[in-house]
């Protein structure tokens, strides 16, 4: 989709776009892309951080938890033992911390959610070249989001952001899309079955009574950032490209509607990670300590 290119170093602001640009394409179809919010020096340390976590990865071997943070280590098929997400890296990583309390990205989500803000996604994705188990069935990310209890108002209270630190195309393995249905709610059938895999793909999304041919694919360059609500029907596929495609995930939730994550902003400062809070794992009190998993974790 098209954007409006920024200078790399300064912060995007609403008021710097048209209209409102990015926010009237988010409202209206679900999900935006702003262009160049990062420069080549971001995505240069951000290859640096993303080589560190997947040296971290392949050493351990297999998938492997301590807390919050879990690498996901995989056999493919076709390119061998890969890592394809580690996540809340920034526990232990400096720059990856950085990242995730950045105030550019901060600039794009509060005029969304506000500067009150609690993060419940923190991960590094990777799709190697020929890696074949890496593909996501179409799904709301809505799916992923429980307790339910613990989150309200998801429709507006809740925002996924993902920086392209390699060129994101439909070749090597780029999020698909299907405009506007995030105006649909929740889709159960879209609920059902595994997110990581392959053969649900676009003829799930006709079961679900959504158009394959109404398909976007999430182009992005290196310093592009994408946003994207948690009720988009979204999807990936297998990398063909002959490069690696990494993205740098961090989801947001407004503090007061959420019971559950990090604290990434406070009046708009950033917060630094300290003990652990809960999230996703629910053994994180009984069961913090390192440990290997039987089997890939599955995404969350
Ligand atoms: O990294 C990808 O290709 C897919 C990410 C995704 O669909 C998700 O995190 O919900």
């Amino acid at each position: 989709m098209t954007g409006i290119r920024m200078v790399p170093a300064s912060p995007p602001s609403a008021a710097a776009q048209p209209g409102g640009g990015y926010l009237v394409r988010y409202r209206r179809d679900g999900y935006a892309v702003v262009r160049g919010v990062f420069g080549p020096n971001d995505i240069a340390q951000l290859k640096r951080a993303f080589e560190r976590a997947r040296a971290a990865a392949l050493k351990l071997g297999r998938s492997w938890r301590h807390g919050n943070l879990c690498y996901r280590v995989v056999d493919d098929p076709a390119a061998g033992r890969i890592a394809t997400m580690v996540q809340w890296p920034a526990y232990h990583d400096e720059t990856l911390a950085r990242y995730r309390t950045d105030p550019r990205v901060l600039a794009l989500v509060e005029p969304l959610i506000g500067r009150d803000l609690k993060q419940i996604i923190n991960q590094c994705h990777w799709k190697p070249p020929d890696a074949v188990a890496v593909d996501y069935n179409f799904h709301q990310d809505v799916r992923f989001r429980r307790p339910r209890a613990a989150f309200r108002n998801l429709e507006t209270s809740y925002i996924q952001t993902a920086i392209a630190v390699d060129a994101h195309r439909r070749r090597n393995g780029a999020v698909r899309l299907v405009p506007g249905s995030h105006l649909k709610g929740e889709i159960a059938l879209l609920g059902e079955g595994a997110v990581m895999g392959k053969g649900r793909g676009e003829g799930q999304l006709a079961l679900a009574g959504l158009d394959p041919a109404s398909i976007a694919d999430m182009d992005m360059d290196p310093g592009d950032v994408a946003l994207w609500g948690p009720f988009l029907v979204h999807g990936s596929g297998s990398n063909r490209g002959e490069d690696d495609r990494r993205v740098y995930l961090n989801s947001y939730v407004r503090a007061a509607d959420c019971d559950r994550g990090e604290w990434a902003f406070r009046a708009g400062q950033p917060v630094a990670l300290g003990a652990p809070q809960l999230v996703h794992y629910e053994e994180l009190y009984t069961r913090p300590g390192p440990h290997y998993l039987e089997s890939a974790p599955p995404p969350d």
